[in-house]
């Protein structure tokens, strides 16, 4: 009897061009589960419908089963296998296919298909784990009606779900019982989702526009059910807004979050039966973070938002990833800038864009928004397919505006519910809804690479005129490049005035452009992408001058804001290469944001905030991680000793808060929290204790996790109480310890190298985790100057961990390998020693193919 448990072949590339629709459906799968966490069963009848003229078997995807049984209507029959494909000879149109198969849930450690998490069995099937339960066509473009029946251990798992609507349950033999749930909506299996667990729900309700009455539940381990509230708030906030915003209605009678503490990302979409991260469900204010209030909300929206754009509209194939990703990221952003404040959610998402988005499309794993090849596809859900995606549906969004933008959204949804569709799809529903015509827009699907785009102002004799030039990088694959449409929001600010003047969309399509600019005052200066309409990098000519200016009154928020950042940046840059630098233009804007008393605390906070270490080596010729820190450390010590009374007023003003959830409150915490680190950056005698004060007096997470993190970069008796602190009244809550271990791996000091391998022995760190794992190493590799600590100990340590955990869990140990692809940024004796340990990792027999594709791609 053949298995599927033999290894995989050695790795090799899937390529978009060669996409075929399958030659089997399967219109309906009924599951029977026989779930226990050592061996579980799983039977299974596919109804196959032959499609086109062909004679080829059906091919069922089966990774790591026991295969038990296999038969075609009722008869055994000669089935075979081709790597891990099962070919099952079928003779009619159509036929029923029954297979048995047994798996050990608790052997799982990749956390793919099903796996036991903190005594519950759950699954996680996308990308491509459903053939880790049972043989199947494991492609997004096979849509199934699906039943399913559970049967378990009553006593361990008294709570059975699974994706649609529950429809019958009853006792069995020896304290086992059982649950049938049917869905109605064909769906491709990796939205496929089973619970079993002893669980508890936060119940409630919520009617949709036409009237229905949908039962919602947050299911967790009985102690955590009182921080499930913010969750549950979140959901139906999401539910109506949808609704409001996008005229999209939910279409089952239930639905179901589950919250598990092992779980390789933030959540699953599963139709119904949402999965996730318990970081993404579970807060209060003890234990969560303003941060993760917002990334609860965020992630809760946008799970539930793939019900129509992923679900009811999915892929045809997984080079499609960003027509569901990219475009519920974008609708995810709108929500949250409409619950908040949507100038800051615009700072937050292109910081987190820069920090993410622009290394990967400037280093050795760029790839397009709509890849062309992969080995594995678990390396494709990048910041590229995702935020890169958004900022695609956002620049859409932009040349068409709003009306037409929703207008083709609807047709979208009209014309494909049902279906499995493509990237190509989503454009052209755009253009047929708005008569715009997006020819040239595709190209921002398939060329990679963050264009670069210079602007400056000429005054001749025609008048003023706005030069532009653009050119996009070389990237893997694509050396060359043709110039993309890029929207730009621009206006003139009036030098004298301070009022805006001439703002409008330009879209700049060619190498080179000159417009030419009407009505413009005296002294003008260049307000330039505005809201950061497209995703660039741009250069101007603007003086220290004109920036300081633009960060005081530009009357569109991020410009305001990006015009601080860039006067912080090229400030940070001459002093990085010339030793010192002029700070004052830098301290005089920081000082009028401080004190102006219009802007709301969450925009000040962002404002005075200096650009990390990360993206000033980003905007160098070559990174040198000490130079930045030093030059960092010097303008902050400035700032702080300058604006000593505006830092201390700050503070004061916001101490007087008592916790409170709301926009002004965060941005209070926040600017709070940033005036403690620059009244510490100045030495001030009295920092340390300013510092453990917030700590001991804090009311939330946000003041005491960000008094910790002041305290931790510098020496003092209160950083080692506060450390000890934290970790006694928190041990035994895994979210929080994991900000213990992060706060610590993010440390400044000069120890930060031998105090992160030093954590990695501790008796909380476990690579079965993958939040531990991330909390960790993932939080060190991003900590500039400890990780390129010149000694090469941070790249041995990153390695030696990417290999252990791959023995685990190859998708998490994959997520760690590119801060090392990042050595061509870097001097030749740094670059070799990362490449040193990159040949180490792809020269480790019985790598997996997540790991081997992006230490092989990272040294090409
Ligand atoms: N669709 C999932 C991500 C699955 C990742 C698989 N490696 C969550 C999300 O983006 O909504
Ligand atoms: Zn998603």
């Amino acid at each position: 009897m053949p298995d599927a448990l033999s290894a995989p072949a050695a790795p090799h590339t899937i390529r978009r061009e060669d996409y075929r629709p399958p030659d089997w459906l399967v219109p309906e799968i009924a599951l029977d589960f026989d779930l226990d966490p050592e061996r579980t069963v799983v039977r299974s009848r596919l109804t196959v419908a032959r499609q086109g003229d062909h004679n080829l078997p059906v091919r069922l995807d089966a990774q790591g089963l026991r295969i038990l049984r296999v038969a075609v209507d009722g008869a055994p029959v000669n089935y075979w296998f081709e790597e891990e494909v099962l070919k099952v000879p079928v003779n009619g149109e159509s036929a029923v296919i029954e297979t048995e198969v047994e798996i050990s849930p608790r052997a799982n450690t990749q956390l793919m298909g099903l796996y036991e998490s903190g005594g519950m069995l759950c699954t996680q099937c996308e990308a491509e784990g459903f053939r880790r339960i049972t043989p199947f066509p494991d492609r997004p473009d096979v849509l199934s009606r699906y039943q399913v029946k559970m049967t378990a251990d009553k006593a361990r798992f008294p709570v059975l779900l699974a994706n649609g609507d529950p429809v019958a349950s009853g006792e069995s033999e020896g304290g086992r019982h059982w649950a049938e749930w049917h869905d109605p909506f064909p769906k491709p299996c990796y939205l496929f989702a089973l619970v079993a667990g002893d669980l508890v729900a936060n119940r409630d309700r919520f009617t949709t526009r036409s009237g229905r009455t949908v039962d919602l539940g947050i299911w967790v381990r009985d102690g955590d059910l009182e921080r499930t509230d913010h969750a549950m708030a979140s959901l139906k906030a999401a539910m109506k807004w949808d609704e409001e915003v996008f005229g999209r209605e939910y279409d089952l009678d239930v639905f179901n979050i589950v919250a598990v503490a092992d779980f390789n990302f933030g959540a699953m979409e599963n139709k119904g039966l949402n999965v996730f991260n318990s970081r993404y469900i579970l807060a209060d204010p003890d234990t969560a973070t303003d941060q993760d209030y917002d990334g609860i909300a965020g992630v809760v929206a946008h799970e539930y938002f793939h019900n129509w754009s992923g679900n009811r509209v999915t892929c045809r194939d997984w080079f499609q990833l960003s027509l569901k990703e990219g475009f519920t990221v974008f609708r995810d952003q709108q929500f949250s800038a409409d619950m908040g404040s949507r100038a800051v959610k615009r700072i937050e998402d292109v910081r987190m864009l820069r920090a993410a988005q622009f290394p990967e499309d400037a280093g050795p794993l760029a790839h397009p928004v709509r890849p062309d090849s992969y080995i594995e596809i678990s390396n494709f859900y990048t910041a590229t397919v995702y935020n890169k995606g958004a900022e695609l549906i956002r620049m859409m969004h932009t040349i068409l505006g709003p009306e037409k933008f929703r207008a083709g959204c609807d047709l979208y949804f009209d014309r494909h519910d049902g279906q499995a569709v493509t990237c190509e799809d989503f454009v052209k529903a755009m253009e047929d809804a708005s008569g715009v015509d997006l020819t040239h827009f595709r190209a921002w699907y398939s060329q990679a690479g963050t264009p670069k785009v210079k602007a400056r102002l000429a005054n001749g004799g025609d008048g003023l005129t706005l030069h532009l030039e653009q050119e996009v990088p070389a990237t893997p694959g694509q050396p060359a490049k043709r110039p993309m449409p890029i929207p730009l929001k621009v206006a003139l600010m009036d030098g004298d005035t301070g009022k805006a003047v001439d703002e409008r969309l330009i879209i700049f399509e060619d190498a080179s452009a000159e417009v030419a600019l009407d009505g413009a005052p005296a002294r003008p200066v260049l307000s330039i992408n505005r809201d950061f309409s497209a995703p660039i990098v741009l250069e101007t000519d603007r003086s220290a001058a004109d920036l300081a200016f633009l960060s005081g009154c530009d009357n569109d928020p991020f410009a305001r804001y990006e015009a601080m950042q860039q006067l912080m940046l090229d400030t940070l840059i001459a002093s990085v290469s010339s030793g010192a630098g002029d700070h004052g233009p830098v301290i005089e804007a920081v000082r009028r944001t401080l004190t102006n008393e219009t802007l709301e605390a969450a925009f000040i906070a962002e404002a005075v905030l200096l650009p990390s270490e990360s993206f000033i080596g980003d905007r160098m010729a070559q990174v040198d991680p000490e130079a930045i820190n030093r030059a960092r450390e010097a303008l902050r010590a400035d700032l702080g000793t300058e604006l000593d009374d505006l830092w201390r007023g700050a503070y004061a003003a916001s101490t007087a808060n008592r916790y409170e959830y709301n926009p002004a409150a965060k941005g209070a915490r926040r600017l709070r929290t940033i005036s403690l680190g620059y009244i510490t950056a100045a030495g001030a005698d009295d920092a340390a204790e300013l510092a453990m004060r917030q700590f001991d007096e804090a009311d939330n997470m946000s003041d005491r996790q960000g008094a910790m993190g002041v305290l931790v970069n510098g020496v003092s008796a209160e950083r080692d109480a506060a450390l000890a602190a934290f970790y006694d009244r928190y041990k035994g809550n895994a979210l929080v310890i994991d900000k213990w271990f992060t706060v610590q791996a993010l440390s400044t000091r000069d120890d930060a190298p031998a105090e992160v391998e030093a954590l990695a022995n501790h008796p909380d760190f476990t690579l079965a985790n993958p939040n531990r794992l991330r909390a960790l190493v993932g939080a060190f590799s991003v900590n500039q100057r400890a990780f390129h600590d010149v000694s090469g100990r941070g790249y041995r340590f990153l390695a030696d961990m990417i290999l252990a955990e791959d023995k685990l869990n190859p998708q998490t140990a994959a997520k760690l390998v590119p801060p090392l692809g990042r050595w061509r940024r870097f001097d030749h004796g740094r670059a070799g020693l990362m490449k040193a340990e990159l040949e180490r990792i792809v020269a480790t027999p019985g790598l997996s193919k997540d790991v081997f594709e992006q230490a092989s791609k990272s040294l090409a």
